[in-house]
């Protein structure tokens, strides 16, 4: 993907959507994802895992990725403010329910993979938590950040893995009925935003192959590692709905 700096980006009107470089972010994949069905086009514009991106700071008001900037509006950080946004953009397909109660359910499952304490969060917490510090002074510093950025300490622990196995049982559970249901999706019979967050964070767990994700060898060393817990947890239910979404809804080879 060819990235926009933040200078020349902030100079430019229409959406610009901020993203994780170099490495497959679940959070950048999915918002990534959510503007490729529906078709929006976007500027993308590069953030450095880790780094201070000083600029970014301060024009969105935040180190991380991914933020979606629209003319003059007000950044938007959060994955619920992206997907309304999109949703606002082009409302087709959609990607939330036109009911209440199936907007209920899209955005409940869609919190559990994607919000504050959530999966992604929880699997973050876990894997750096646990991480040695790099020799390398440039890379301990930017572990530092991220494991301050996201309290990532040994007392989050406990409390994610406890978390992250109930989760990955809940999606698991889900997907099961809804295959006895005759859907392929996590809710209902049409594509969601949860499908879509599912499919990019089951990376955290599973990453897509080299030959369609050529990511850093050591991330994905990182997100493959499994406990024993986890082991008797996951269900191959997990990737064949990530491989059934990213065939049918997304694209391939990712592009970061
Ligand atoms: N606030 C975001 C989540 C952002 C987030 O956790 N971003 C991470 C994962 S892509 C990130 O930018 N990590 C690299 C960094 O902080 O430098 C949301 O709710 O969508």
């Amino acid at each position: 993907l060819k990235y926009c700096s933040v200078a020349a980006a902030r100079s430019m009107s229409g959406l610009r959507l901020v993203l994780t470089t170099g490495v497959p972010g679940p959070w950048s994949e999915a918002a990534k994802g959510i503007f490729h069905v529906k078709g929006i086009p976007f500027i993308p514009v590069g953030q450095e895992s880790g780094g201070v991106n000083r600029e970014l700071v301060d024009w969105a008001g935040v180190p991380n990725a991914p933020v979606a900037i629209l003319d003059d509006e007000p950044p938007r950080d959060g994955w619920l403010d992206i997907l309304l946004l999109a949703e606002r953009l082009q409302p087709y397909p959609r990607l939330l329910p036109a009911d209440s109660e199936g907007r209920i359910e899209v955005v409940g499952i869609s919190s559990e993979i994607c919000g504050e304490g959530g999966f992604g969060w929880c699997r973050r917490t876990t894997l750096m938590a646990q991480m040695p510090s790099p020799p390398d002074e440039t890379q301990a510093a930017s572990l530092t950040r991220l494991r301050t950025r996201y309290r990532c300490d040994r007392e989050a622990l406990d409390a994610s893995q406890v978390r992250l196995a109930e989760i990955v049982s809940m999606l698991c559970r889900r997907l099961q009925i809804q295959r006895a249901a005759a859907s392929p999706y996590l809710v209902g019979s049409a594509l969601t935003a949860a499908d879509i967050y599912w499919a990019c964070f089951a990376a955290l767990l599973n990453p897509l192959p080299y030959e369609v994700n050529p990511m850093p060898a050591s991330v994905r060393e990182r997100y493959r590692s499994s406990t024993p817990l986890l082991d008797k947890i996951k269900d191959p239910i997990l990737f064949q709905h990530r491989d059934f979404i990213y065939a049918n809804h997304l694209s391939l080879p990712l592009d970061y």
